[in-house]
């Protein structure tokens, strides 16, 4: 890409959109930060001297493989796997690893895209990175799980290691697929090390791994809501998703004294006017990580409401934690949710908003959390995975989880500080992006051409 000291937002969009074509989750993605960007660029031309804009969004490398793998009925299957190594300026590639059949190059580029600034944001010396397959465990056995991820880390070890890469699970990939990653891994590498994150407890693995996005996106929401002297003592909470971060985000709220009305999956969403409880939560638990079954089956055990094909953002409640993936609310969803009186949103999915989602809730005032401020615990947590795999000791529940809350306070004081408007709204979309940006192309100045 060629040039400029000066922003043109919509020249720099056409020709990123010319040289990435098909690809539109990536283009949202850049074209949301760049906005964000612009007048902190013009007023600090040395990043644009040395087109760090232009080089940002190009990956340092992007790694593709073909996954051939074995059926239970014997049939030949071949999947399609991705490895985006987007930014190593502040350490070593970082992200998770993604198995849905939506997976393809441009979702994994905006994911490794988020996850630079994510990173940055965490305070950790942590690159950006992202990875995935378009294969759907849905429905899989254990041993074709199995299988595919053998096949999957077969080709992906000779490019990842600690010190280089170091993968961790997202959509799909959960302890389980971990473990089959990291077992095969370590059979090819013939080395025991912390080259994936999201271990189990007895072979590397850290406390509050598993509940880190879900509980640092309701400490972040939190931090919001004091900002306005408010808590989530007594509020209504819709969430999205079903599965690692939503499960861990109703446990959180309802410590915090919140009641959780909605969850979802990609068939439909549950409304429960109760609130789901601890106890109804172990249930969903069971469901959606043993059972593997539909959270319709939610509805029938107790009784409460199931709407088919649906997302939950009609109903009414004071904060969203959108929970499931990327632009699962749109324009006429944030309306919707604005109008019935929500008034924070905080992102435990990546993207969940589409670009008319966000402009309702900043033209309305309200707290919201972009994902890549409110969902950083869960890779700030495998940061310290990492640290506790480097210096071979694990930190206690306590430790771990203390350390996670002061991350996602400093995230916050970062969003407070690049995106305070001169009326005192804060526009932490804006700041998450500057904060992000700041460090990452610091690192980059410093070091070269690279
Ligand atoms: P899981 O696989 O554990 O759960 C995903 C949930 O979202 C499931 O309920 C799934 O339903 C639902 N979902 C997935 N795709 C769709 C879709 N196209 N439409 C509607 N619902 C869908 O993943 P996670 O909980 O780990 O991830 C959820 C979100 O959080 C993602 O955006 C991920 O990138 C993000 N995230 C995850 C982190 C982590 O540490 N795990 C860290 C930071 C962000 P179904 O079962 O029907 O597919
Ligand atoms: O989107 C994300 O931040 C993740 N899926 C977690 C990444 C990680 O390396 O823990």
């Amino acid at each position: 890409m060629t040039h400029s000291p000066f922003i043109n937002v919509d020249a720099f969009m056409a020709e990123l959109k010319a040289k990435n074509p098909a690809e539109p989750e990536f283009h949202q993605a850049v074209h949301e930060v760049i906005l964000s960007l612009a007048d902190f660029l013009n007023e600090n031309p040395k990043y644009q001297k040395a087109g760090i804009l232009e080089r940002i969004v190009e990956p340092e490398r992007v790694i593709m493989f073909r996954v051939p793998w074995l059926d239970d009925q014997g049939n030949m299957r071949v999947n399609r796997g991705f490895r985006i190594e987007m930014n190593s300026a502040i350490g070593p590639y970082k992200g998770g690893l993604r198995f849905h059949p939506t997976v393809n190059l441009g979702i994994l580029k905006f994911l490794a895209f988020e996850q630079v600034f994510k990173n940055s944001l965490t305070t950790l010396p942590m690159g950006g990175g992202k990875g995935g397959s378009d294969f759907d465990p849905k429905g899989k056995s254990d041993n074709e799980v199995m299988r595919f991820c053998q096949s999957f880390m077969t080709e992906l070890y000779r490019h990842i290691g600690p010190n280089t890469d170091v993968p961790a699970g997202d959509i799909g990939v959960g302890g389980r697929e971990i473990g089959y990653l990291f077992g095969q891994y370590k059979r090819l590498a013939n080395e025991f090390t912390g080259v994936l994150t999201g271990k189990g407890i007895n072979w590397g693995g850290s406390l509050i791994r598993p509940e880190a996005t879900g509980y640092g996106n309701v400490y972040f929401a939190n931090e919001m809501l004091k900002t306005k002297g408010e808590s989530f003592e007594g509020k209504t909470v819709l969430v999205s998703g079903s599965g690692n971060v939503a499960q861990y985000t109703v446990e959180k709220v309802n410590e915090l004294g919140g009641k959780v009305v909605t969850l979802s999956d990609s068939s439909g969403y549950i409304y429960d006017p109760d609130g789901i409880d601890n106890e109804k939560l172990e249930w969903v638990m069971y469901l959606k990580n043993i059972k593997r079954g539909r959270i319709k089956e939610y509805a029938d055990k107790y009784g409460v409401k199931y709407v088919e094909g649906a997302r939950p953002w009609g109903e009414k409640g004071d904060i969203a934690l959108p929970s499931a993936t990327q632009n699962e609310i749109d324009g006429n969803d944030a309306k919707t949710l604005v109008d019935n009186g929500c008034f924070c949103v905080s992102e435990g999915a990546n993207m969940p908003s589409t670009p008319d989602a966000i402009d309702v809730f900043l033209k309305n005032e309200i707290l919201y959390g972009p994902g890549k401020a409110a969902n950083a615990g869960g890779v700030a947590v495998s940061g310290l995975e990492m640290t506790q795999n480097s210096i071979r000791l694990s930190w206690s529940r306590e430790e771990v989880d203390e350390k996670l809350h002061n991350i996602m306070k400093e995230i916050h004081a970062t969003c407070i500080k690049y995106g305070t408007k001169e009326n005192g709204f804060v526009n932490y979309m804006d700041g998450a992006n500057i904060g992000g940006f700041v460090k990452v192309a610091d690192a980059m100045l410093a070091q070269g051409a690279v």
